[in-house]
């Protein structure tokens, strides 16, 4: 064949190998057949120069040289294609700029709670943990409530249906269990672990069946709030709320303080803020522990005294963001969780 020709076609062939190589793997056997130096296809035509007529020899020589170039630069092109990003493989402009990503972010009762913490550990108070499922003991007895208090109609709680309320321990069956109606019982948990002094405050979710309405819902969160320790006064406890509620809904946020009763303080109050123009609504009970509930637990009432409070987290958060209905936190409505 003519050496012109015979190079020519080596030309074609390698080019066409090199772009049909659809992996480095196949890329470097196309390179060790066409370029290598031991064996390659290009010593064939160097050896076709060497055999050339005297004056053709400076045209072929010229000729190798430029296929020589050419088929490297396509091989060294090929393998930064194959190794480049597939999206750019794919054809793809990666120097675009992305699209946004959206960040999930936390639900505005759990923003709450970490600033209720926030806020009260700055007054020294510790966080405690109790369970959501709860005996009787602990919701009811040792809190002061006794078995024909309102508050512990089988209607106005929800006992769970493994333990009902006809089935008590007395007569063998299981001890009833409830979902707690409120964070009160870990102050006894506290106190039945722990010696006084005592400052800590729970935050966790609560059950009653109440009708749902803009202000009511049949779970929702409490923190409460306990403090005992050597003439602990009600001064001290009107001054911490103040304060807390201050710093988290305002320095000149409306309170009011209305004489109440619980169970398990004496005095009592609940803690009240103006919603709006339509009037006042309820953020919490409060009250000096009740001395029956201090020696309950071992503590010796004539030692020591202690405040307790509850506060409802959800009434909090809607006052600050004017957030007229508690139904809204439950919704998952991404419109109203996507505000915090
Ligand atoms: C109690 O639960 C007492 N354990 C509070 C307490 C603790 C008093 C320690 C004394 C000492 P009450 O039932 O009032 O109290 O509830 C406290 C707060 O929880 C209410 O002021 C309100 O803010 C909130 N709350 C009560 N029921 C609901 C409900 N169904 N939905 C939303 N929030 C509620």
């Amino acid at each position: 064949m003519d050496p012109i020709a015979a190079f020519d076609q080596f030309e074609q062939t390698a080019l066409t190998a090199i772009a049909a190589a659809d992996d480095s793997a196949a890329l470097e056997a196309v390179r060790v057949e066409y370029l290598g130096k031991s064996k390659g296809r290009l010593r064939d035509l160097q050896s076709l120069v060497g055999k050339a007529e005297k004056q053709q020899k400076p045209l072929l020589g010229k000729r190798f040289n430029e296929i020589k170039n050419d088929v490297t630069a396509a091989l060294d092109a090929r393998k930064e294609n194959l190794t480049a990003p597939k999206a750019e493989a794919a054809g793809l402009d990666v120097t675009l700029p992305g699209s946004p990503v959206e960040f999930g972010r936390r639900h505005p009762l759990i923003q709450t709670i970490a600033e209720f913490k926030d806020i009260i550990g700055r007054f020294g108070f510790s966080v405690a943990e109790g369970p959501e499922i709860e005996d009787e003991h602990h919701n009811f007895v040792a809190l002061n409530i006794p078995p024909e208090h309102p508050a512990r109609d089988p209607l106005e709680n929800f006992y769970l249906a493994v333990a009902e309320k006809s089935n008590p321990a007395a007569n063998g069956g299981p001890a009833p269990r409830l979902l707690r109606s409120q964070t009160s019982n870990v102050q006894i948990r506290v106190m039945e672990q722990t010696e006084p002094p005592v400052r800590i405050v729970s935050l966790g979710r609560v059950y009653r069946p109440d009708t749902m309405d803009a202000t009511h819902s049949c779970m929702f969160h409490q923190m409460e709030g306990l403090m005992v320790a050597k003439d602990v006064t009600m001064a001290q406890l009107k001054t911490v709320l103040t304060m807390f509620a201050s710093a988290y809904l305002g320095h000149d946020v409306p309170l009011r303080f209305r004489p109440s009763f619980f169970p398990f303080t004496e005095p009592s109050v609940e803690v009240d803020v103006l919603w709006d123009e339509s009037g006042w609504v309820e953020l919490g009970g409060a009250g000096m522990v009740d001395p029956n509930v201090l020696a309950a637990v071992g503590y010796d009432p004539e030692e020591v005294s202690g405040f307790a409070f509850g506060l409802g987290i959800e009434r909090f958060c809607m006052k600050r963001h004017q957030i007229n209905d508690i139904r809204r936190f439950y919704e998952n409505d991404v419109r109203f969780l996507r505000q915090f």
